[in-house]
């Protein structure tokens, strides 16, 4: 993907992934207007699409690498990128929800379940959960016996990482932290807050970057370096998640500032200050950078991306 800068590259894959989405989400008269409408109102709000870009970002890294076609890598790898994010916005609408975080803004607009109804807001979420994993079963449409087992590696990663081991025992950890699972209270440490994250936001990042290495062909060696560059991008975005809560304007924000503290809830400020907070977020980018040099994967946008995360405002 020959673009000039980051923001260049940002912006061409969020056009792609988003005209992707809204020719993979269902629509009318296959499905039900209401609840398609639903599924676009929280997809297209205006989200980073941080995962999609890690994804198509990795394929085109390990093209590079590989000599092998870069577009032809990242068309393969576009259809792990959208259902990712498919998943990734049921996760957010579902957050969002009373019996979870009960959030009425989210990517600068109100949430689902104020403008839908919860019911809505519910289905919305389950729907893109489930249309994500047929996406993942059906594109790339290909008679391609590799391509075919590419997929299949990529369906179980993404569904290790949305699944009990991944995102969802990460939120319900998350719960039981913040009081919200009755006679199942946990308190956290600073290495079970780490551990809780990692499942929680980093597991589906880390698919998402394997994802796109696995649908351009990398060998284990480095669908393995991929894994480890985005574990530590995948912490570094959770810690400056927890910084902006602190210091972020919630206008740029898009979601209710603030709220960590004010629910008490554990994060990387509470346990470590701001001053030390920044330099454990510095030190995951820098170890994220040290991985894709070792695996020569520095060609292309990963390591323009981990800057990106660390500066990030919102
Ligand atoms: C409901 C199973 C289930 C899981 C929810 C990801 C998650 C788990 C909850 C989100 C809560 C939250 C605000 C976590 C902090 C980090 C995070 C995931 C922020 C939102 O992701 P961004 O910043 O959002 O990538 P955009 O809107 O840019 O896509």
């Amino acid at each position: 993907m020959p673009t000039e800068s980051l923001s260049g590259f940002l912006e061409h894959a969020r056009a792609q992934v988003d005209s992707a989405i809204e020719r993979y989400l269902p629509s009318p008269p296959a499905s039900p207007a209401l609840v398609c409408e639903a599924m676009r109102y929280c997809v297209f709000a205006g989200g980073k699409r941080l995962r999609p870009v890690l994804t198509l970002a990795a394929a085109d890294a390990v093209a590079q690498r590989q000599r092998a076609p870069a577009e032809a890598s990242v068309a393969l790898a576009l259809p792990a990128a959208c259902a990712i994010e498919m998943i990734h916005t049921y996760s957010l609408i579902h957050d969002d929800l009373p019996a979870m975080d009960d959030d009425v803004l989210r990517r600068g607009r109100a949430t689902l379940h104020v403008v839908y109804g919860e019911g809505i807001a519910i289905l919305a979420g389950d729907g893109l959960h489930a249309e994500a994993f047929g996406l993942l079963a059906r594109e790339p449409a290909s008679d391609d016996p590799a391509v075919a087992a590419r997929k299949l590696q990529v369906l179980r990663a993404v569904a290790e990482a949305a699944g009990a081991a991944g995102m969802v025992g990460g939120q319900a950890i998350d719960l039981q932290a913040a009081g919200q699972a009755p006679g199942h209270p946990v308190t956290l440490n600073a290495e079970s807050l780490r551990a809780m994250h990692a499942r929680k936001t980093g597991a589906l990042i880390r698919a998402a970057a394997v994802s796109g290495a696995i649908m351009a062909g990398a060998d284990r060696a480095l669908v393995e370096a991929v894994d480890r560059y985005a574990a530590d991008v995948g912490l570094a975005f959770q810690i400056v998640d927890d910084i902006l809560d602190v210091e972020g304007d919630p206008a740029s924000l898009g979601k209710t500032a603030g709220k960590d503290a004010a629910g008490a809830k554990p994060t990387y400020p509470a346990f470590f200050g701001l001053a030390r907070s920044r330099q454990l977020a510095d030190e995951c980018s820098e170890r994220a950078h040290q991985v894709l040099a070792g695996a020569g994967l520095t060609d292309g946008w990963l390591p323009a991306i981990a800057d990106w995360i660390v500066r990030r405002r919102n």
